[in-house]
């Protein structure tokens, strides 16, 4: 199996998922050039990472890697161990609020020029995406505030939280009220397949928000 990740981004939740399995992959580092390369371009049409290749099977869209992931390396729990109806839902209630809502309201900071012209409305635009993006993030901390993990044990929604996390201190939003979601950067840091990634990846940890 071989995934394509860029350093930094969505991509890291799949790439800690695979070396939470203890498995054998490939990795392929692109950068802004390289995703957009035609060669890629036949791989993900979109142009974005992540996106898994194993054999004749193409994997793209974050959950659907993880999913992959997780169908063929079922022993590694990165879902957790809750399979009933009410622990699944939950779980893929987590990714969805990750995947759909959060990390969608930081595309404004990282493109604001994809959504609006001249420097005072984008100042503007990015100035309300991260008033968003605060008032989303409330619902991990308050969950934050109950459980160590977001669904009571270490999943690949951690990973994905803690990935937006960074990308808040990269853009310097003000969390400074959510002390839960402040302990758990240092208490996910301390995960031995993050720690790996990150070092893949070419990255420091974050310490704090
Ligand atoms: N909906 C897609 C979004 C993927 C996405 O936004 N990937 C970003 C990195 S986090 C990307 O590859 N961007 C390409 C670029 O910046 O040109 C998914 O869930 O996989």
């Amino acid at each position: 199996m071989k995934l394509y990740i860029m350093p930094g981004a969505c991509s890291m939740v799949p790439h800690t998922a695979l070396e939470w399995t203890g498995a054998d992959y490939a990795l392929e580092i692109l950068d802004q050039d390289s995703v957009k390369s035609e060669e890629y371009l036949r791989i993900n049409p979109q142009g974005a990472v992540p996106a898994i290749v194993d054999g004749d099977t193409i994997i793209t869209q974050n959950i659907a890697t993880q999913v992959y992931i997780d169908a063929t390396y079922p022993d590694a729990n990165i879902f957790g161990s809750d399979t009933s109806p009410a622990g699944k839902g939950e779980m893929m209630h987590w990714l969805g609020f990750l995947n759909a809502d959060l990390h969608k309201a930081f595309a404004p900071l990282f493109g604001p020029e994809g959504f609006v012209e001249g420097d005072t409305a984008q100042e503007s635009l990015k100035e309300k995406a991260k008033e968003k993006i605060a008032h989303l993030l409330r619902l991990p901390n308050e969950q934050l505030g109950k459980h160590d993990y977001l669904t009571g044990t270490k999943t690949t929604a951690d990973i994905y939280l803690y990935v937006a996390l960074t990308w808040s201190k990269k853009f310097k939003i003000d969390l400074s009220d959510y002390k839960n979601l402040d302990a758990f950067v240092k208490r996910i840091e301390e995960d031995k397949g993050l720690t790996e990634i990150l070092r893949q990846e070419g990255l420091e940890k974050i310490g704090s928000l």
